[in-house]
């Protein structure tokens, strides 16, 4: 989970997420790059006293500032391209959860059991206990396996949600009446706090994400307890 005043991403916990930091961090360097270029020439410009009144065309300097966006542009694009087909991929998945948006709560079905689906709201302030996290903790977390691919179905009952959990770089609208599908792959076990991304209402606020990603043994035992 984010800690007080953070700036940068949570730490990834799935390969896709480790993907788009990296991205992130390559196109930051392109916009710095590009950002103290043009603050230099920008204050050139308010400097200086030179005037070409002569200058008509000068087609090498032209070509080249053409040229080089073009090939800025299509360093950003191709990584990009890149990471967008590896989050569509569906790795053959293990195990298949669905998970529905309610005003304000999610409810999760592990479909590939005859029986095992639980509602999961988000714990009141007056009934935190010391250390537990204000606005993100639930009451049922959803228990997944890790190391493992899992297909995350998501969709809505009333009005658009969004399931998104930032440390495994997820973010899928639930939308009702369409059922969107997600790859879920955790490379540690731990807790993953994410939280309801789209205004859905007065409670929007409060119907907060936790995964309890863990080995598969812990889950066999957690989901027999469930049936
Ligand atoms: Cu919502």
């Amino acid at each position: 989970m984010a800690y007080p005043v953070q700036l940068g991403f949570q730490d990834a916990t799935s390969p896709i997420m480790e993907e788009l930091l990296h991205f992130h961090d390559h196109t930051l360097m392109i916009v710095f790059l590009i950002s103290s270029l043009v603050l230099y020439v920008i204050s050139l410009m308010l400097t200086t006293k030179l005037t070409h009144t002569s200058t008509m065309d000068a087609q090498e300097v032209e070509t080249i500032w053409t040229i080089l966006p073009a090939i800025i542009l299509i360093m950003i694009a191709l990584p990009s391209l890149r990471i967008l087909y590896m989050m569509d991929e569906i790795n053959n998945p293990s195990l298949t959860v669905k998970t529905m948006g309610h005003q304000w709560y999610w409810s999760y079905e592990y479909t590939d059991y005859e029986d095992l689906s639980f509602d999961s709201y988000m714990i009141p302030t007056s009934e935190l206990k010391p250390g537990e996290l204000r606005l993100l903790e639930v009451d049922n977390r959803a228990v997944l396996p890790m190391e493992m691919t899992i297909r995350m179905l998501i969709s809505s009952e009333d009005v658009l949600h969004s399931w998104a959990v930032p440390s495994l770089g997820l973010k899928t609208d639930a939308i009702p009446g369409r059922l969107n599908q997600t790859t879920l792959m955790s490379t540690r076990p731990g807790l993953f706090y994410g939280q309801c991304s789209e205004i859905c209402g007065s409670y929007h606020s409060f119907m907060p994400i936790v995964l309890e990603l863990v080995p598969l043994e812990y889950f066999e035992k957690w989901s027999a307890s469930m049936l």
